[in-house]
C-alpha cells in the first residue's frame, strides 16, 4: 500500500500517526494511507523551518526569484504527471487538472519576475518643519515562519498561489495539504526540492483538520488559511491570541447576475461553466443564478438543455465534462440540500438525483433548480456540488438586494452590453471580485479574497505579496539641531 509521506528537515519521512485512507472518488477503490504527523513531527518541521528562515531570508530576493521560475519550469515539465494525480484525488477531468497546473505555472513565472522589484525598498521625504528634514525608508521584511493550509478542490494552484509569495518574500513555510488530496501535496514539495531551495525552508506535514489545528497553535508568524468557513473561524480565533497575520480565503456563494440586454448565449455558456466545472466545488462557482424576469424563461431553457447535455464520468476519460464530488459525505450533503428545497416548493429542471449509470463513484447528476426562495439552503448556504437554483430579478434594485442576501462575499458576475450599468452594480454588490461578461477567471496580477464571511486578506498581485511582509519605516531624521520645537521642556523659558 502506498504511504503518502511527509517532508520535514530535507528529508521524506513516514510518520507513525494515525493513517487516513484514501478512495478514488469516481472507482472508491483505496488508492492510498496518508501518514499523518504527530506533535513531536511538527515540532521538527518548526525547527527546521526556523533555520530555514535564517538563511532564506538573507538570501538576495533576486536570488530566491531565480528559485520561483525554475519551479515554473519544472511544473510545465512534469504537468501531465501531475495532472493526472491531480485528477486521481480529486476527480476532476485531466482537462481541468491542466488548466491548474497551467495556471500555477503563471504563478511561478509571475513572481519569479516581479518579486524583487515589488519589494524594493521606498523612499520618501516630509518637508518638516523645513523641507527635507525628515526621510523615511519602507522596507519588506519577511514575517518568519509561515503556515499555508489549503482544501482539496484545486490541490496543485491553491498552495502554489500561496507558496509563492511566502517564499518570494523571504519566508519559509510549513505546508499542510487537505488530507484528501495528500499526493498532489508530495509532488508540489518534490518541485521545490528538485529545484534546489535549502534545507528546511519548506516543510510539508500531512494530516486531517486536527494536525492543521495543531499547526495554527505552534509558533509560526502568519497562517494563510484557504478553506471552509467554519474551519477559517477556528483558525482566526486560534491566531488572534498572539496576533499572528491570517490570511483567509473562505467560502463563497457567488451570486451570478444576467440583465436583459446580455447576450444570451454568452451568458447560458458561462452559467454552464460557472456551475458545473469543478463539478461545482469552486469557491467561485456561480452559486446562485439570478436572471432578469423578462429573459428568465428563455434563459432557463436554453441552460437547463446545455446543463444535462453534459456528460458525468470518471475524470480520466476525455469525454467527461463533470467528475464525481470529493467523497461519499458531500455528495450527501448535496443530495439533502437539493431535498430540502424541493419539499420547500422548488422545482427539478433536471438532475436532482444520483445518476443511474454508476455502480461505483461519488457521482451527482447536473441539477437546475426554480422556484426556489432566499431560506432554501441552495440559497443561503455554500453547496459544493452542481447545483444552479435560478431566481428571476425585476430591477438592478432587486437584484443588489437578492446578489447580497448571503454571508459570503467572495466573487461575483454580471452579464450585460452596459458597461456603466455592470460597473455601478460592481460597486453594490459585496463581494472581493466581481467579473463582468465573465466568471471565476484568475490571474496572478489581480488581488483575491473576499469581504464577510468569506475571508480576510489577499492573495495575487503585489497585495499578496505584501500580506506575507512586515512593511516597516525607518524615520531618518537630517537635522543637526540639538531639539526639536515639540520635546521637553515644552516651556523653553
Ligand atoms: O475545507 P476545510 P475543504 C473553500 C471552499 C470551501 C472549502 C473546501 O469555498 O468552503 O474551501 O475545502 C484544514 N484548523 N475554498 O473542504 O474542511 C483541513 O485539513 C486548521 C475557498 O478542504 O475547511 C484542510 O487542509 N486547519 C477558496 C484545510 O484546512 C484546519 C478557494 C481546509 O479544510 C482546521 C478554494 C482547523 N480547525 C476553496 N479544520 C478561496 N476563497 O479562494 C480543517 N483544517
Amino acid at each position: 500500500m502506498n504511504i503518502i509521506r511527509s517532508f520535514i528537515n530535507g528529508e521524506w519521512v513516514v510518520p507513525s500517526g494515525e493513517r487516513i485512507p484514501k478512495l478514488n472518488p469516481a472507482t472508491e477503490e483505496l488508492i492510498h494511507k496518508v501518514a499523518s504527523v504527530r506533535a513531536s513531527d511538527l515540532k521538527n518541521a518548526l525547527d527546521s523551518a526556523k533555520k530555514g528562515f535564517y538563511e532564506w531570508s538573507r538570501t538576495p530576493v533576486e536570488q530566491r526569484a531565480e528559485l520561483l521560475k525554475k519551479v515554473g519550469q519544472l511544473i510545465m515539465d512534469r504537468m501531465d504527471e501531475i495532472s493526472s494525480v491531480i485528477t486521481l484525488e480529486n476527480g476532476k477531468p485531466l482537462v481541468e487538472s491542466n488548466m491548474e497546473v497551467t495556471g500555477a505555472q503563471m504563478y511561478a513565472e509571475y513572481y519569479g519576475a516581479e518579486a524583487a522589484q515589488m519589494l524594493r525598498d521606498e523612499t520618501r521625504t516630509v518637508d518638516f518643519p523645513q523641507p527635507g528634514n525628515y526621510e523615511f525608508r519602507i522596507t519588506f521584511e519577511p514575517l518568519g515562519v509561515v503556515a499555508v493550509i489549503s482544501p482539496w478542490n484545486w490541490p496543485f494552484l491553491i498552495p502554489i498561489q500561496t507558496i509563492m509569495p511566502a517564499l518570494a518574500a523571504g519566508n519559509s513555510v510549513v505546508f499542510k495539504p487537505s488530507s484528501l488530496t495528500a499526493m498532489v501535496g508530495e509532488k508540489i514539495v518534490e518541485l521545490f526540492e528538485k529545484a534546489g531551495l535549502p534545507r528546511g525552508v519548506l516543510n510539508l506535514v500531512q494530516g486531517g483538520g486536527r494536525v492543521g489545528e495543531m499547526l495554527v497553535g505552534t509558533d509560526v508568524k502568519a497562517v494563510v488559511f484557504t478553506g471552509g468557513s467554519k474551519a477559517g473561524v477556528q483558525v482566526a480565533l486560534n491566531c488572534a491570541k498572539e496576533f499572528k497575520r491570517t490570511v483567509l480565503e473562505l467560502g463563497g456563494s457567488d451570486p451570478f447576475v444576467v440583465f436583459d440586454d446580455a447576450n444570451m448565449e454568452e451568458a447560458v455558456n458561462g452559467a454552464v461553466y460557472g456551475r458545473f466545472f469543478g463539478a461545482g466545488q469552486i469557491c467561485v462557482s456561480a452559486k446562485r443564478i439570478l436572471v432578469q424576469e423578462n429573459v428568465f424563461n428563455d434563459f432557463v431553457k436554453m441552460f437547463v438543455e446545455k446543463a444535462s447535455s453534459l456528460k458525468v464520468g470518471n475524470g480520466f476519460e476525455p469525454s467527461t465534462d463533470i467528475g464525481p464530488l470529493i467523497s461519499r459525505e458531500q455528495r450527501a450533503y448535496v443530495s439533502r440540500a437539493v431535498k430540502q428545497a424541493v419539499s420547500a416548493g422548488a422545482r427539478v429542471m433536471c438532475g436532482g438525483s444520483l445518476p443511474r449509470e454508476f455502480k461505483k463513484g461519488f457521482f451527482y447528476s447536473p441539477t437546475v433548480l426554480t422556484d426556489v426562495s432566499l431560506s432554501m439552503k441552495v440559497m443561503s448556504e455554500e453547496i459544493f456540488g452542481p447545483v444552479a437554483p435560478v431566481i428571476p430579478f425585476r430591477d438592478e434594485k432587486q437584484a443588489i438586494l437578492i446578489a447580497n442576501s448571503t454571508k459570503y462575499g467572495l466573487g461575483a458576475s454580471i452579464w450585460t452590453v452596459d458597461e456603466e450599468k455592470a460597473v455601478r452594480l460592481s460597486r453594490e454588490i459585496e463581494s472581493g471580485i466581481v467579473w463582468v461578461n465573465d466568471v471565476a477567471v484568475t490571474f496572478p496580477h489581480a488581488p483575491w479574497g473576499g469581504v464577510k464571511q468569506s475571508g480576510v486578506g489577499r492573495h495575487s498581485s503585489r497585495y499578496g505579496l505584501l500580506e506575507m511582509v512586515n512593511i516597516r519605516q525607518i524615520c531618518i531624521n537630517k537635522m543637526r539641531e540639538p531639539t526639536r520645537m515639540w520635546w521637553l521642556p515644552y516651556s523653553k523659558g
